[in-house]
């Protein structure tokens, strides 16, 4: 995972310097390290649409899921001697991170996020404006935003993103408004990147590339696809294998 990551830091940090907006299709929450340090962590802002917090470290988590330790890395924590092999990744404050719909926790996942400075959103319980207020204090912070969309923040009614869907999550149409509201006032160099996470059936043509793979504006090919198969701007997910389910927590 960390060689990937340092792979997909040199393709984001590319696709930036040509001035070409990344979008990262990953199967794996874990893309935020590489996608962040491409971008670089100075002023940025993380929006981060998720069932789950990824808020775990080796030391307290219970399922020692690694895909569970994503937001919890990028923020500082666990890993040290691993995350300061990808070039360019330091800390995001935790007062910089926005979590939106996270609902499937524990309670020690969730006594955690409450100890710590992000702002969690939680399921499908929030106002439209409390979102608003939630992104109005983040923009006084920071001055770009990665857009991070695990698409199990949707509710199972919605579609199934991965086996760790779970209830009372967003509608289609609401986290579509949110992913709206994210992006508003942004250019696309504002808003550095959005690595999206779905796991595509086999008959629904979308492209798939592999996990950590760069599409490319100039990727004319992919670019539509994601584009016609995602209206309102929520590109989709690349698996490893297209009719094959991930086997881990996104
Ligand atoms: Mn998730």
């Amino acid at each position: 995972m960390f060689e990937l990551n340092r792979g997909l830091a040199g393709h984001v940090r590319d696709a930036n310097a040509d001035g070409v907006f990344p979008v990262v299709l990953a199967g794996d929450c874990n893309s935020c390290l590489g996608t962040v340090a491409g971008c670089g962590a100075r002023d940025l802002g993380v929006v981060w649409f998720d069932a789950h917090a990824d808020f775990d470290t080796p030391e307290d988590s219970r399922s020692g899921s690694l895909d569970g330790m994503g937001l919890a890395m990028l923020t500082g924590r666990g890993w040290d001697a691993l995350r300061e092999t990808i070039p360019g990744l330091a800390p995001i404050p935790e007062s910089h991170v926005v979590l939106v719909s996270a609902r499937d926790l524990e309670q020690t996942q969730r006594d955690r996020l409450q100890r710590s400075r992000i702002r969690c959103l939680e399921g499908n319980t929030f106002s439209d404006t409390d979102l608003r207020v939630a992104l109005d204090e983040l923009r006084e912070r920071v001055r770009r935003v990665y857009l991070h969309i695990d698409l199990d923040a949707l509710d199972p009614g919605e579609g199934t993103a991965n086996q760790y869907s779970a209830p009372d999550g967003l509608s289609s149409a609401r986290l579509q408004s949110a992913v709206a509201r994210s992006s508003t006032g942004s250019t696309s160099s504002q808003l550095r990147s959005r690595p999206t996470t779905r796991c595509p059936t086999p008959t629904d043509g979308w492209q798939i590339r592999p996990p950590g793979s760069l599409l490319r504006s100039s990727d004319t090919r992919c670019r539509t696809t994601a584009e016609e198969q995602s209206p309102g701007g929520i590109a989709a997910l690349g698996c490893a294998r297209g009719d094959e389910r991930p086997r881990n927590h996104l």
